[in-house]
């Protein structure tokens, strides 16, 4: 069922104990989201912990150094920045059913949660810092930080389509409050590690266009992961490269699973819509980043992809 923010912030109030659930290949969005609301439940003396199917990466120690999660028996569930019981991952099987709550901004949610609190904004995280505040709940630095990572990471630092009026408002707010943004930007945005630079140029040189340059697609392949050093982790940066080459309106960068299938991450620029390219191949997500994975090989998902392209291409009015 799809509830108010009144109704949530009733359901947190009355349970003492949280389990809080990120997505699969957790980023700065889902985890700023699960460890600021960690933070407010543990502020209100109520129980909390955490869980994802994969290991965080390092780069968000400032969020999880210190953490531990409390011992819970029958903890009330929470999932954050889930937009589908299956990006639960390998906690699936587990998980998917047993969700009490979903906290998150994707129009395409499928409500898979008992309640949902859904709201299309650029990250989650504007949503809990909205919480919060009706909550009553006297951040800290620690929290602003949390909030401050998922904000800057889901709008690339502000420059995504998604970002609003408001989101500048949310991030001045804790700008004023106080927020590590000189380590957070640089740790988010500009490091980049040397397995990630070669991983980034051995996926350029797949790189190869379509419908008369308008879309550009880069293949990553697990054979790449082997040579570079690097993981599927540190992908996400390659997203948004396709996308950011001159006269294209739909970047797509395919990546190979361990088990052989592709899974496909759409960027797209002004009037294609990501979300329903993937949503014909059973994904979903904004209207500017989407994601699918239609479960088969490079050849047939690559055609799959095309001709989903090429039907929002068509509906575009020239
Ligand atoms: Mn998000």
């Amino acid at each position: 069922m799809v509830i108010e923010k009144k109704q949530c912030i009733e359901l947190i109030n009355s349970h003492e104990e949280f389990l809080i659930l990120s997505h699969e290949h957790p980023d700065g969005d889902t985890l700023g989201c699960a460890f600021a609301l960690c933070e407010i439940l543990r502020s209100m003396g109520k129980k909390r912990a955490f869980l994802c199917a994969d290991e965080i990466s390092a780069d968000f120690s400032y969020m999880t150094d210190g953490f531990e999660n409390d011992e819970v028996k029958d903890p009330f569930i929470v999932a954050v920045d889930v937009a589908d019981a299956r990006l639960l991952g390998s906690i699936a099987a587990d998980y998917a059913d047993r969700v009490d709550l979903g906290i998150d901004h994707h129009a395409s949610n499928t409500l898979f949660a008992k309640d949902t609190y859904v709201e299309d904004r650029a990250a989650a995280c504007e949503i809990i810092f909205e919480l919060a505040k009706d909550m009553g709940y006297k951040s800290n630095e620690y929290f602003r930080n949390c909030i401050y990572t998922g904000i800057s990471t889901d709008t690339g630092c502000f420059r995504y389509q998604n970002t609003s009026a408001l989101t500048f408002r949310i991030a001045a707010e804790l700008m004023e409050q106080g927020i590590d943004s000189k380590t957070i930007n640089k740790l988010m945005f500009e490091t980049k590690t040397k397995s990630f630079l070669e991983l980034e140029r051995l996926s350029r040189e797949t790189l190869e266009y379509h419908f008369g340059d308008r879309c550009a697609i880069i293949t990553i392949t697990q054979d790449m992961y082997e040579k570079s050093g690097a993981d599927e982790h540190q992908v996400y940066p390659i997203t948004a490269l396709p996308r950011q080459i001159e006269g294209v309106v739909v970047g797509a960068v395919m990546k190979e699973k361990p088990d052989g299938s592709y899974s496909i991450s759409v960027r797209t620029d002004g009037d294609i819509d990501a979300s329903e390219v993937c949503a014909r191949l059973g994904g979903g997500g904004h209207k500017g980043a989407a994601g699918c994975h239609p479960e088969c090989g490079c050849d047939e998902a690559k055609e799959l992809l095309l001709a989903s392209i090429k039907k929002s291409l068509d509906g575009l009015v020239k």
